[in-house]
C-alpha cells in the first residue's frame, strides 16, 4: 500500500458520482444525516462566532471547510469507540447527539456547562459520548488514545481509538511517541494528522519537511494513507477501512487528511495578516458540505427545495437553543459555577495547600 501514502484517495469525480475501489456505496438516507450534520456545525459555528464578536462568548474556534472530517470519521465509527479529538473536531458531538444547548452552555461557561467554567471556550467533554475532554497543549491526545487503545486489547475488547491532531502538532514529540507505540503494539487506534495547511500563520511546508505527511507512517511501518478530507465518501471510506482492520486485531492505521482551513485559526487571530482574504474558495478540493449536496443532487435524492428548507430549520434549531442556553447563565451576568468547584473534581483528598487557597477565598 505504499502508494497510497503519497497519492489521494478520493471517491467523489468531478461530475459528483460516486467512483472507484474506495466507494463506501453508502445509502441515501445516511448521505443525508452526513450532510446535515455538516451544515448543523456550519450554522452553530457562525452563531457561535457572531456572539463571541458581540461579547457573549470570550473565545471561539470553527472547522469551516473541515466539517466532513468530524463528521464523515465519526459516522464510520461505532459510537463505544473512543475519541480523542483536536479543537477542530466539536463536530463528532453532533454525530453522536449532544445535545446543542450543553455545547453552548459549555461555550458561555454558565452553571450548566458540564466543565464548570474551568475550560476555554470549544474544549468540550463529553464522556457519555466517549469523547475525551480536549486539551490546550497540543498532541496530548495522540498518545493518550494509543494508551486507551492499548487497554482495549489488553482486556480483549474490539473498541477502536481515534485521535486527531494537526499539521504543525505533528512536529511535536507527543506525535512520533504515539505512531511509535501504536505499530510496535499494534494498538487498534486511528492516527490522523488532519493537513489543512495552517498552524495559525504558519505554513504546513514548515512542518511537513518535503514529503507528504502520510510518509511518516510509512517509517513507523504502518499502513499510511493520504485521503481528500473535503470527500465525504473517501473519508468515511478509509475510516471505515481502518476501525475494521483495528477491530480484527491488525493494528494501527496512520491517516493524512488533506484539506484547508477555511477561517482564522481562532477568534484571537487575523489572517488576512499573513494569507489572501477568501483563499479558501480556491480550494482545489472544494468544499465539503457543497460536494456532498452535489452528489446527492447528482444520484437525485436532494434539490435546492430541500436543501432551503432545511437551512432554516437548522439556523431556527441553533437559535432556539441559544435561547435556552441563556437561561442557565450568560458570560456579563452569570450565574456561574461556583468558585468552590475551582477545588473540586481533581485530587481525591484536598491538599494542604490547596485547603489554604480555598480559606483565602472563603469558600
Ligand atoms: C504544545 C503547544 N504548543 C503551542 C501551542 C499554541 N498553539 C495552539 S494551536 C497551534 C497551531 C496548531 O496548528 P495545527 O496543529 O496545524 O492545528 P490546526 O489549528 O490547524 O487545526 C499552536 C501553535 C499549544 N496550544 N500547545
Ligand atoms: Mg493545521
Amino acid at each position: 500500500m505504499r502508494d497510497l501514502a503519497f497519492s489521494l484517495v478520493r471517491v467523489l469525480d468531478p461530475k459528483h458520482k460516486a467512483v472507484g475501489d474506495w466507494d463506501p456505496k453508502l445509502d441515501a438516507d445516511t448521505l443525508r444525516t452526513g450532510l446535515r450534520h455538516m451544515m448543523l456545525l456550519r450554522i452553530y459555528d457562525d452563531r457561535m462566532q457572531t456572539l463571541q464578536r458581540t461579547g457573549k462568548l470570550s473565545f471561539y474556534m470553527k472547522s469551516l471547510g473541515e466539517e466532513a472530517v468530524a463528521i464523515a470519521q465519526g459516522m464510520a465509527l461505532r459510537d463505544d469507540d473512543i475519541l480523542f479529538p483536536s479543537y477542530r473536531q466539536p463536530g463528532l458531538q453532533l454525530v453522536r447527539g449532544r445535545d446543542l444547548v450543553d455545547m453552548m452552555c459549555h461555550c458561555i461557561s454558565n452553571q450548566r456547562d458540564n466543565v464548570k467554567g474551568r475550560q476555554m471556550p470549544v474544549h468540550y467533554s463529553w464522556r457519555e459520548g466517549n469523547f475525551v475532554s480536549i486539551s490546550s497543549p497540543v498532541g496530548t491526545q495522540f498518545p493518550q488514545a494509543v494508551g486507551a487503545a492499548m487497554a482495549f486489547a489488553y482486556r480483549g475488547e474490539e473498541n477502536v481509538a481515534i485521535s486527531w491532531v494537526g499539521d504543525g502538532t505533528a512536529a511535536e514529540g507527543d506525535f512520533h511517541y504515539a505512531i511509535n507505540f501504536a505499530a510496535v503494539y499494534r494498538a487498534p487506534v486511528i492516527l490522523n494528522v488532519v493537513n489543512n495547511q495552517w498552524a495559525i500563520s504558519t505554513h504546513m511546508n514548515l512542518s511537513a519537511g518535503g514529503s507528504t505527511f502520510a510518509a511518516r507512517g510509512i517509517a513507523y511501518d504502518l499502513p499510511s494513507i493520504r485521503v481528500d478530507g473535503n470527500d465525504f465518501l473517501a473519508l468515511y471510506a478509509v475510516t471505515q477501512w481502518a476501525a475494521e482492520r483495528a477491530r480484527q486485531g491488525l493494528g494501527a492505521t496512520f491517516i493524512e487528511v488533506l484539506t484547508y482551513r477555511g477561517e482564522a485559526h481562532s477568534t484571537s487571530d487575523d489572517p488576512t495578516r499573513y494569507r489572501p482574504k477568501d483563499e479558501w474558495k480556491s480550494w482545489p478540493l472544494g468544499d465539503p458540505v457543497e460536494r456532498l449536496k452535489a452528489h446527492l443532487k447528482a444520484i437525485g435524492e436532494w434539490d435546492n427545495k430541500k436543501h432551503k428548507a432545511l437551512e432554516k430549520e437548522l439556523n431556527e434549531l441553533v437559535v432556539k437553543s441559544y435561547k435556552k442556553a441563556e437561561e442557565f447563565g450568560t458570560l456579563d451576568e452569570g450565574p456561574y459555577p461556583p468558585a468552590s468547584t475551582l477545588f473540586e473534581d481533581v485530587y481525591k483528598n484536598e491538599l494542604p495547600h490547596l485547603r489554604k487557597q480555598r480559606q483565602q477565598l472563603g469558600v
